[in-house]
């Protein structure tokens, strides 16, 4: 069993699609171990992301992930990391595969509607980071 931090970012949000989401990751068997709904603050939002602070859309990104609820989710699974990025699809709506969360709802490269961890380093980062540290 693996545990993996997802997001629904403020798009997947405003789009009203909480719970189809949700639907993808229990079709997929991952399991929801803890959920919470928050707004983070900029500077929320830039500790969040710390590893992407030199990147070009570091300061536009994290303007979008403050700007409204968001939903956090810890998912827990066999693989659930690798499976977790599967089911979203790639960062680029546009690239991403057919019936993947960003495929279906993406609108552009930054408002991809969910997060997912990328490695058991990030994920313990991530879950830490929202069920530790914030509450
Ligand atoms: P990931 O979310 O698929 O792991 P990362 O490269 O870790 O992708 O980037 C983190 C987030 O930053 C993306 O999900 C997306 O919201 C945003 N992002 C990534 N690349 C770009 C870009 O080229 N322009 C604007 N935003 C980007
Ligand atoms: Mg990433």
């Amino acid at each position: 069993m693996e545990q993996t931090l997802s997001i629904i970012k403020p798009d997947g949000v405003v789009k009203g699609i909480i719970g189809e989401i949700i639907k993808r990751f229990e079709n997929n068997g991952l399991k929801i171990k803890a959920m919470k709904m928050v707004r983070l603050s900029k500077k929320e939002a830039e500790g969040f992301y710390i590893v992407h602070k030199e990147r070009p859309f570091y300061s536009s990104l994290t303007d979008f992930m403050s700007s409204g609820p968001i939903v956090v989710m810890v998912l827990e699974g066999k693989d659930a990391i690798r499976k977790n990025r599967e089911i979203m699809g790639a960062t680029n709506p546009e690239d991403a595969d057919t019936g993947t969360i960003r495929r279906d709802f993406g609108t552009d490269v930054e408002k991809n509607t969910v997060h997912g961890s990328d490695s058991p380093e990030s994920a313990a980062f991530e879950i830490d980071y929202f069920f530790k540290s914030l509450h």
